[in-house]
This record gives structure tokens, C-alpha cells and sequence, in this order.
């Protein structure tokens, strides 16, 4: 790997792009963070939103390109880094699961965690991406049960999506606390990559807290 070929991601503590720094240290990749103070409103300055017009991290720069949201970033790290084994090959029979289940993230998760969140009723069954906040989670509920990770004996790059994904959504009662959910979260979550990570997080928050003045 050449300098050119390091990995900027484009981060803030206690945010979404800690899911993706845990998996950058699962890879073992090669990775510089750009922080940007959340607390001071860096994320909103003329500088980010020429990267990413939506002011969102996690953000990548890598040869060049920039990759943005963590559905697109999960599956680009982890078959740059395929060594690692976190990812299906293009052949494997669990590569469409793989790639279901990282989608159902963004594509479902996401917009019915946030509906929920702010009490919105969601649209109809029949226009909402997600059909129902139940349905959708209780067929999480039935994929994670086989477990002991999403795809069953094989911890994929999935898991670290979900498992930081279900840490945080529980920690802020968007998601009930089930024994499937916290198990599986725990699965990650008492990892050494993510505790350096949450470490770390916990240390550069603070530093921003006082450099905010908040
Ligand atoms: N669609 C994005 C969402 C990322 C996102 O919501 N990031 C939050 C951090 S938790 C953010 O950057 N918020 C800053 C802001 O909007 O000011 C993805 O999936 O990556």
C-alpha cells in the first residue's frame, strides 16, 4: 500500500464513524482520522460540506474518491481488505445474505429507528421502506437468533455494522433491551477494537466538550 492508498476517514467521537473506526482496527487497515468538532459545528463549514454537501461523517477519502454513508463504507472497506476475512467472497453462498443484511441497515433500520425515535407515525405499510418498526425488527430478531452472528458461525463486517448499530440504538431506548439484541451487541461491543475505539472516543469528546466551551 502506497501513501496515496491511506484511508482518511473524516470523523467525530461518539457518532456513527465509530462503527466505521471499529472496523477500520478489525481490518488492521491503514488509516488517518480528520476530526471534525461536532461540538463547535465543524461539520457544517464550507471546508466538509465541499466533501460531503450533507455534513455527515463517517466520510472516507481514499485514492482520491470520496465514499459516504455506511452502507457504501462497510462493504468497500472490507473487500479492500479481504485478508481479514470479514467479508464473503464475490462466489461465496453467503455474499447476498452479506450484502442483504448490511442494506437492511440503511435501507430499513435506519429510516424506522429515526421515525420511532421522533414518535412519527410512518407511512403506510405499502409505502413505507421499512413496512413496520415491529416487522422490521422482528425480522431481525428471527435472523439473529440462529446466530451466533448474523450469517451464523461466521462474524462478518455485517456484524460490526449491527453490533455498534444495536449498542448505541439501545443505549438510547430506540430499541428494546432483548436478550438476542444484547448478547449480540456484546459479541462486538467486548471486542479489543471496539473498547480502544470507545476509549479513545470518550478521551477526544471531552477535549471538544472544553474546546466548544459547552
Ligand atoms: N446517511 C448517513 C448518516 C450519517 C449520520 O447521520 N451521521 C451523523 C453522526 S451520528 C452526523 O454526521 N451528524 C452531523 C450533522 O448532521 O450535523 C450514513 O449512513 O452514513
Amino acid at each position: 500500500m502506497t501513501a496515496d492508498d491511506k484511508i482518511t476517514l473524516y470523523y467525530s467521537p461518539q457518532t456513527r464513524a465509530a462503527g466505521t473506526r471499529v472496523l477500520l482496527e478489525e481490518l488492521g487497515a491503514p488509516y488517518d482520522l480528520h476530526v471534525l468538532n461536532m461540538k463547535a459545528g465543524e461539520q457544517r463549514k464550507p471546508e466538509f460540506l465541499a466533501v460531503n454537501p450533507l455534513g455527515k461523517v463517517p466520510t472516507i477519502g481514499h485514492r482520491g474518491q470520496i465514499v459516504t454513508e455506511q452502507v457504501a463504507i462497510f462493504i468497500y472497506l472490507a473487500d479492500l481488505f479481504p485478508q481479514a476475512g470479514l467479508t464473503p467472497a464475490l462466489d461465496d453462498v453467503l455474499r447476498g445474505p452479506y450484502l442483504r443484511w448490511i442494506a437492511y441497515y440503511g435501507a430499513s433500520f435506519e429510516p424506522a429507528v429515526i421515525d420511532h425515535f421522533m414518535k412519527r407515525e410512518p407511512a403506510p405499510v405499502t409505502q413505507s421502506p421499512y413496512a413496520d418498526y415491529d416487522t422490521m425488527l422482528g425480522a431481525l430478531e428471527q435472523q439473529l437468533a440462529k446466530g451466533p452472528y448474523l450469517l451464523g458461525e461466521r462474524m462478518t463486517a455485517a456484524d460490526v455494522l449491527w453490533g455498534v448499530a444495536f449498542n448505541w440504538t439501545m443505549m438510547f431506548g430506540v430499541v428494546p433491551r432483548k436478550d438476542v439484541f444484547v448478547r449480540y451487541a456484546e459479541r462486538i461491543t467486548q471486542r479489543p477494537a471496539f473498547q480502544r475505539v470507545t476509549a479513545a472516543d470518550a478521551e477526544m469528546a471531552a477535549q471538544h466538550a472544553a474546546a466548544a466551551g459547552v
